[in-house]
């Protein structure tokens, strides 16, 4: 059969490569070699053809006028945003002959590779990259930017990234969708629950703000920041109180009940109320409706986690579906990710063997612009693919600080001059993911599935795997890992014997059947990869990491004396900051807003529409004000990464730290204090 490339006409199968647990199955529609239509695959079995309004846009963002053709050098001052177009040749010389120099003089730990997964294809995200900048011996980048915090938690309860299956979901009977926004990030999960409602479901949604998932619940359920843990505490006290555990579930396949239960008598009703802000009545129907449903299953979003505490908080609420014995009965348990369910041989992708034991430093991508400003042992060349972190990375000022440096050699490898790349001194033109071949694992459905490239490269654009192999070969590197193709990769990347549930995934029969399903089975009766093989209620790997053994509430930390605590979500129709720079997805989305109390709004003489400031001790952003009942008070929440716009102070990471959280080194976005008061020109 001709490639798909070379075929001008037709319908041709796809899969969606945005950071998003959905990971849809697609279809993409060619007409006289152009893509004119992205649609759902009906036939996929877990999207069936549905597919968010982000991405049925997609032709607009890949044929975006903006959308980069060519290399470019900077010919202005750094961040004037003025360049020039280049030839490939002329790129790929300047980076490497820099960065011999470089090496020469300081080491190969003075340049830093940044990246992260605008592209979810393992090729692009973790493949040629890896193996380039491992040969080459640069410092090591910490991608804790996104789960980290929660998935160290959830592995220290449950041994490692293991929910229930989404798609057996539909018998569950009680969702509680827990600082997930769903509508907007999670929209397959909805559909399923919707259908689990006509048999008669609950949907429970808990989180800071009633945006769109909160909504559409039966019941919404507002909670102050970073308090879930107390509340998952509180709701433990109750159902050991209230004999509404599953006793032999708990002696056969839990470590800690008994200890658990003394535990948790400290987290008495009144207590927890008083923290969470949720009323007593709210709580012990709550915990009762938990404690009396079965199946129930507990959905943990990723923005309970971006707190100071959100590691614990993770871990905590994991802990939940034992008490109840839920991972018995088929659409009962817990999911945080479900990323191990497909792990594949990541050691044959990346290769860190070609670092040849050489122990290099590892700078926390949380912190990008505190290590750019590092005097000692500089980063001078930073080489940034997959990720915008001008736009998404914290305390952004002090980011924007560090790129802005002269010293600074900043390579940018994208589809658009973004925020990021308007520092660059190269920016280099990068495919999509329908440019390319690729393979593609899900972290909530289950399925792996495969990219093969239906459209021919846009302008002179390259792929992430095409360009570190040009380096590779231009920096002298003669290793094998630097010739073979993406087939090879991904063949490699499957070939992983210690992953059972890979069995029935190859190649072969990914090219067949584009969606290969991993081997599922139940986790229970079965044993877990934590220590004791069980759920850790009480956990004798903690105390070794220095934590408590057992889940517990400690507050976030208050930053300043500021007011208000500020949550900068994500929004609907951008995904992270992709999006953002596309005039069709920023028409849909409207503007930047600021939702608030309505009694705050009344104290401060802010008005529905009101322009307002918000600021804290690292920067300000002036937003719209939207006063209501949909946050509790002290609470002040926007949405969506908005690029920085003449006139317009909209760059929220300004005001975030960047301070780590409680597990897995991860980012606090939803812990910062700030002020909010009426804004006047
Ligand atoms: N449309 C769209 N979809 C996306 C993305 C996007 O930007 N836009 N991003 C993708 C990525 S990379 C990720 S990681 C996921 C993230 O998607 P989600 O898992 O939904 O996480 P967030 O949207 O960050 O936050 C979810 C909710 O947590 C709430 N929240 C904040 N703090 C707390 C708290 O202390 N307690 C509780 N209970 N709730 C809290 C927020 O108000 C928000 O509604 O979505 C992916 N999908
Ligand atoms: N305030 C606040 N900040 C946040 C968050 C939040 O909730 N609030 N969420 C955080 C989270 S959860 C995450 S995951 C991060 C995400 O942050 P990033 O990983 O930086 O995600 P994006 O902003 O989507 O940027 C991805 C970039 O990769 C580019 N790209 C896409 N495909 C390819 C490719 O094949 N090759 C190359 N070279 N480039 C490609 C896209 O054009 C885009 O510019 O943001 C974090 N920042
Ligand atoms: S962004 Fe998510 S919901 Fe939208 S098409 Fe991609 S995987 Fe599906
Ligand atoms: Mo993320």
């Amino acid at each position: 059969m001709q490639p798909y490339t070379q075929q001008l006409d037709g319908i041709f199968p796809s899969v969606c490569s945005l950071d998003c647990p959905d990971q849809c199955g697609l279809l993409l529609h060619k007409k006289d070699g152009k893509i004119v239509k992205v649609q759902g695959d009906p036939n996929h079995p877990v999207t069936k053809g549905n597919i968010c309004n982000k991405v049925r846009n997609m032709t607009a963002r890949l044929y975006d006028p903006k959308r980069l053709q060519q290399p470019l050098k900077r010919i202005g001052p750094k961040g004037s945003g003025q360049f020039a177009p280049i030839s490939w040749d002329e790129a790929i010389d300047t980076i490497t002959s820099k960065w011999k120099t470089l090496i020469d003089q300081h080491g190969p730990e003075c340049i830093l590779p940044y990246s992260f997964y605008g592209n979810m294809g393992n090729l692009s995200a973790e493949g040629m990259d890896r193996r380039f900048f491992h040969r080459l011996g640069a410092s090591k980048l910490e991608r804790s930017i996104c789960n980290a915090a929660g998935s160290v938690g959830y592995q220290y309860t449950m041994g490692g990234s293991f929910g229930i299956d989404p798609e057996e979901t539909i018998d569950t009977k009680l969702f509680i969708m827990w600082g997930i926004n769903a509508v907007s990030t999670n929209m397959h999960q909805v559909t399923i629950a919707q259908q689990a409602r006509k048999n008669g479901a609950k949907v429970v949604v808990i989180d800071v703000h009633k945006n769109q998932t909160g909504k559409w619940a039966d019941w919404f359920i507002p909670i102050l920041p970073g308090t879930d843990s107390a509340l998952a505490l509180g709701i433990m006290h109750i159902l050991y109180a209230e004999n509404l555990v599953d006793q032999p579930f708990l002696d056969t396949y839990t470590v800690g009940s008994d200890e658990l239960r003394e535990h948790v008598r400290q987290y008495d009703p009144a207590t927890v109320s008083t923290i969470t802000g949720i009323p007593l009545e709210d709580l012990y129907t709550l915990a009762r409706m938990y404690g009396q449903t079965k199946p129930s299953f507990v959905r943990i979003g990723n923005g309970l986690q971006h707190h100071d505490n959100g590691g614990m908080a993770v871990r905590t609420i994991a802990c939940l579906p034992a008490l109840t014995g839920q991972w018995l009965v088929k659409g009962g348990g817990a999911m945080k990710g479900n990323s191990g369910y497909l792990a594949f041989n990541s050691h044959a992708l990346q290769r860190p063997d070609l670092l040849r034991n050489k122990a290099t430093r590892t700078i926390n991508m949380n912190q990008i612009g505190q290590a750019l400003l590092e005097k000692e042992h500089p980063i001078r060349s930073l080489f940034v693919y997959s990720s915008n972190p001008a736009l998404v990375a914290p305390n952004a000022n002090k980011v924007k600080e560090g790129l802005l440096q002269e010293g600074l050699f900043t390579v940018v490898h994208d589809l658009f001059l973004t925020e990021t790349a308007q520092y660059a001194d190269l920016v280099l033109p990068a495919t999509s993911s329908y440019e390319t071949e690729d393979f593609y694992a899900s972290y909530w459905h289950n399925y792996v599935q495969i990219q093969k490239p239906v459209m021919e490269k846009y302008g002179e654009s390259k792929s992430n795997v095409e360009l570190f192999k040009l380096l590779a070969a231009k920096m002298g590197f003669e290793e094998p890992a630097f010739q073979e193709s993406e087939e090879d990769m991904i063949r490699q990347a499957l070939d992983f014997p210690d992953n059972p549930y890979l069995k029935n995934i190859t190649y072969e029969s990914l090219s067949e059947h584009q969606y290969v399903k991993a081997d599922m089975r139940p986790l229970f009766p079965g044993e877990l990869p934590t220590p004791s093989g069980k759920i850790e209620l009480y956990s004798e790997r903690m105390i070794q990491h220095g934590y408590e053994p057992l889940p517990t509430y400690k507050p976030i930390i208050n930053d300043s004396d500021l007011p208000f605590l500020f949550i900068p979500a994500p929004n609907h129709n951008f995904l992270n900051s992709t999006f953002s720079n596309n005039e069709k997805h920023i028409s849909m989305e409207k503007e930047p807003k600021l939702h608030m109390n309505k009694e705050d709004s009344l104290k401060l003489g802010i008005n529905d529409g009101d322009m307002v400031r918000i600021w804290n001790e690292r920067g300000e952003c002036v937003l719209k004000a939207v006063p209501g009942d949909n946050v509790l008070e002290g609470v002040l929440v926007s949405q969506g990464l908005w690029q920085s716009t003449p006139g317009k102070k909209q760059h929220i990471n300004a005001l975030t730290p960047d301070r780590l959280s409680d597990m897995g080194n991860g980012a606090v976005f939803f812990s910062g204090r700030v002020d909010v008061e009426k804004y006047c020109e």
